[in-house]
């Protein structure tokens, strides 16, 4: 008998000591060069992958636990991601920042300078791909058992760089450098179907199993990265996926014949599908790019599924106790036609069982209230490109039909309302009713949102399901958004709470309520808010070219620019206060700096002119000395997750103005009242919920509630009747027609004057009067110091509740029923 060979497996050392010598030993034999002559990305490749290295050692562990235990698995499919830079993250998540600090300073480099060599990989376009990397985090942090799901776009949202104010987009390469954060992993490839023709099963006698032979396949390729939990040993993985020509696809005869291009026609066409994010944000976009896109996700991720369930489970019965499946927003939702196919045609589960099955597994997240974001596909499309699945949909709307009229007898008006179909010259695919139909649970994602959609969009669903309607409040990390990118406060708050216990659990905030009525504590609180403001303005100074006084009023609108997140509604605010200054230079202002960041969708004129509008009225204030004493107007370019980081710790007056009922819920508001900055803003959205719990003189309200902007549309809204009524709201819109921020060039924001006073969709015109004397009361709050400091403290220790812990413990209550599997160290 030969004796038990122990068994290979590495584990990393956890003192100074061993992290130095696994850094020179990787940067030697895994980057393959020396101390002496490593370069910038040497040295940032380096220390990321022996960060990433104490990660790996908790995600084997983790993946055994999960092997053992055999748990149920959350997987949420997204198209979008944003997961920011992953450098510092991971050094906080592994505690070995403090060894990294003193290992630099001996080699004579900073971590800083390493860290701009840190790509965040911006794979999607705003909230919601930032809501999925948020959800993710707490979900490891909780310790559920959880893969995310995702497309390894190409280039992720452009890059945006102004030319003479106008927005110009340039690719996101994010990956020319190399991606150390992500392990390849073709071994779990998959074939993925497109076209073709489908074929009756001659020994059904239902009819309802058919074979597709589809007209072209295309391989996903899969990578993951390690997704660590804070204060936990599980690391979780996202799976993201990138199309690769199947094998056949090169065309060697064209090649061997010289038809160069022809020959790598097909692998171009196969590559393209996740060559590029959709930069566009909550409007529907009927492209057929795109519904390739989100069915190669699908594909992928499901059979991805179903052999992660096969390693410890057979049979079908208990797979919906094992799998639960969140659709994130429609764009995955084709899923639930897919694992029907799989189901039917390919394991010869029956109809009704493997309908069963799919309901229970699935569960849908609504992000959106505006009609023209509910993805709806043409039917001549989903035939075409998805001939199966476009069969699968008139059965599954058949028999949902069935339902609807036993539950409503002659009423066909509901029936067309409910429909899976849109009927009309275009025949459409209500992609909202597919996903509703196909699960357990759907859930909006702040109170005011959910509530609308069983009111309007989804009424006639809640109201024959009530009981599959959930509100589930977004959250976000506070790992991210407050440990890490603002670690000043977060020290005086630890100092202040006696440790770090809040990191994890954030209500503990709630005990900074008493340290807001000391005077030192303020103090303090005031110096962590200074000292990110100088920060901020060196980083401004750095990208703009302007100035900004850290004292003064700092004034952010943080967002993608949106019409009905009103970004024209804050210019015409910062026109007026112009035309105060002009009328009466020797008075006194509040000085501000008002700070705008965001991209439009590079389709969206309407948007891209406003952008070039805020830049043309930042060169008439930055430049014009009377206003520039009392005001600044600054746009850094290419708003993203790593720049909110800087933004947020540095802001004073947060700005969410969207016209009430529009806003799904707004994530960016949460952050910032986290990080001490006042709300100014509407009751939409998730800004509702924070006034509630900082409590309402701690927020500045205006305008219009949701239920008073629909009745003055309904009474036939004028928004000439606004400007006419009010003398400074006309001089506002006068001085944009004027031609004074386009050289005196009248036509240029002719477009913009003309969209205000002709139609103003979302109705800035109305709520301006109200906003602009709710700005002068945060004026007025801002000169009393103390005051302004212990409002600032209480939405700290008041916003607690939007930790995305807590939105995922609903989730895992609520919807999941999953349960923690703990990982031992
Ligand atoms: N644009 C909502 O508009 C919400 C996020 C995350 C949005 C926003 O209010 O906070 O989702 N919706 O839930 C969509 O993207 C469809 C968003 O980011």
């Amino acid at each position: 008998m030969t004796e038990a060979r122990p068994r290979l497996r590495r584990t990393v050392g956890d003192s100074l000591e061993d992290f130095e010598r696994d850094l020179i030993s990787n940067l030697y034999y895994q980057r393959g060069t020396t101390i002496e002559s490593a370069s910038g990305p040497d040295g940032y490749h380096t220390l990321a992958v022996t960060v990433r290295d104490r990660l790996v050692d908790r995600y084997a562990r983790t993946a055994a636990a999960h092997y053992a235990a055999n748990p149920r698995f959350v997987y949420y499919l997204s198209a979008e991601y944003l997961l920011g830079r992953q450098l510092r993250q991971n050094l906080l998540y592994t505690d070995t920042e403090r060894w990294v600090r003193p290992i630099a300073e001996d080699l004579g480099v900073s971590l800083e300078a390493l860290e701009v060599y840190d790509v965040e990989p911006g794979l999607g376009n705003g909230g919601l791909g930032r809501l999925a990397a948020c959800l993710l985090d707490s979900m490891a942090t909780l310790d559920i058992p959880a893969v995310g799901y995702g497309i390894r776009y190409e280039f992720g949202i452009f890059k945006q760089t102004f030319r003479d104010g106008q927005q110009v987009e340039r690719p996101d390469d994010w990956t020319f450098y190399g991606n150390p954060w992500e392990f390849p992993a073709p071994d779990d490839r998959q074939l993925v179907g497109f076209y073709g023709t489908t074929k009756a099963d001659p020994k059904d006698p239902t009819g309802l199993k058919k074979h597709w032979v589809p007209g072209e396949t295309v391989r996903g390729e899969p990578s993951h990265m390690l997704v660590p939990g804070y204060g936990t040993q599980t690391v979780n993985i996202i799976r993201l996926w990138q199309a690769r020509a199947s094998r056949e696809s090169f065309d060697l005869a064209r090649f061997g014949v010289g038809q160069y291009v022809e020959a790598v026609d097909d692998i171009v066409k196969a590559e393209n599908i996740s060559k590029v994010l959709y930069p566009d944000d909550s409007t529907e976009l009927g492209r057929e790019l795109r519904l390739k896109q989100q069915y190669f996700l699908v594909a992928c991720s499901l059979r991805d599924i179903i052999r992660r369930y096969r390693l410890r489970n057979s049979g079908w019965e208990g797979f919906a106790d094992k799998v639960v499946i969140q659709l994130n927003d429609t764009h995955p939702v084709v899923a639930v036609t897919e694992l029907m196919r799989l189901l039917v045609d390919e394991h010869g589960v029956g109809w009704d069982e493997a309908w069963s099955i799919t309901r229970r597994t699935f569960n849908y997240t609504c992000h959106t209230l505006l009609p023209e974001a509910l993805e709806t596909w043409p039917v001549r499309l989903l035939e075409r490109l998805l001939p199966r699945h476009m069969e699968i949909i008139y059965a599954i709307n058949h028999f949902f039909l069935e339902e609807v009229r036993a539950a409503y007898p002659g009423d066909e008006d509901v029936v067309r309302r409910m429909s899976v179909i849109q009927e009309g010259d275009e025949r459409r695919v209500r992609m909202a009713h597919l996903a509703v139909v196909g699960s357990t649970a759907v859930n909006g994602v702040a109170e005011l949102h959910t509530k609308l959609l069983a009111e309007t969009t989804l009424h006639d669903f809640a109201t024959l399901w009530p009981e599959r309607f959930h509100n589930v409040t977004n959250g976000v990390t506070p790992r991210r958004f407050l440990r890490m990118a603002n670690p000043r406060l977060s020290t005086l708050i630890t100092e202040s709470l006696g440790d770090e216990g809040w990191l994890t659990d954030l209500e503990r905030l709630h005990g900074l309520g008493t340290a807001a009525d000391d005077p030192a504590f303020r103090a303090a609180w005031r110096d962590v808010k200074r000292q990110n403001k100088v920060e901020l303005a060196a980083a401004v100074e750095r990208s703009t070219g302007v100035l900004i006084d850290p004292d003064a009023l700092a004034d952010v609108m943080i967002k993608r620019f949106h019409e009905y997140k009103r970004q024209q509604l804050k210019l015409l605010h910062v026109i007026t206060m112009v035309n105060r200054i002009r009328a009466d230079p020797q008075a006194t202002y509040v000085p501000r700096t008002v700070l705008f960041g965001g991209k439009a969708a590079p389709g969206y004129h309407a948007m891209k002119l406003l952008i070039q509008l805020v830049n043309a009225v930042a060169d008439v204030v930055n430049t014009d000395p009377v206003i520039a004493r009392h005001l600044r107007v600054v746009f850094p370019p290419d708003y993203n997750v790593t720049k909110a980081q800087f933004v947020i710790p540095a802001a004073d007056l947060s700005e969410q103005i969207s016209l009430a009922g529009k806003e799904a819920s707004g994530t960016g508001n949460m952050k910032l009242a986290l990080n001490g900055a006042l709300t100014i803003g509407t009751l939409d959205g998730a800004n509702i919920e924070i006034r509630d719990r900082v409590g309402a003189d701690n927020f500045f309200l205006f305008g219009m509630d949701a239920p008073a902007a629909a009745a003055l549309r309904r009474s036939g809204y004028s928004p000439r009747s606004f400007y006419e009524a009010d003398f400074e709201l006309r001089l506002a819109v006068d001085t944009i027609a004027s031609g004074a921020f386009a050289k005196g060039d009248r036509s240029v924001f002719a477009p913009v004057v003309d969209a205000m006073l002709g139609r103003d969709e979302y109705m800035a015109l109305a709520d301006y009067r109200a906003y602009v004397d709710c700005q002068d009361t945060v004026a007025e709050a801002w000169t009393d110091t103390e005051r302004w400091t212990r409002m600032s403290v209480l939405n700290t220790a008041r916003c607690g509740f939007f930790s995305s812990d807590r939105t995922v413990r609903e989730y895992c209550a609520q919807i999941w029923k999953v349960d923690p599997v703990r990982v031992s160290p």
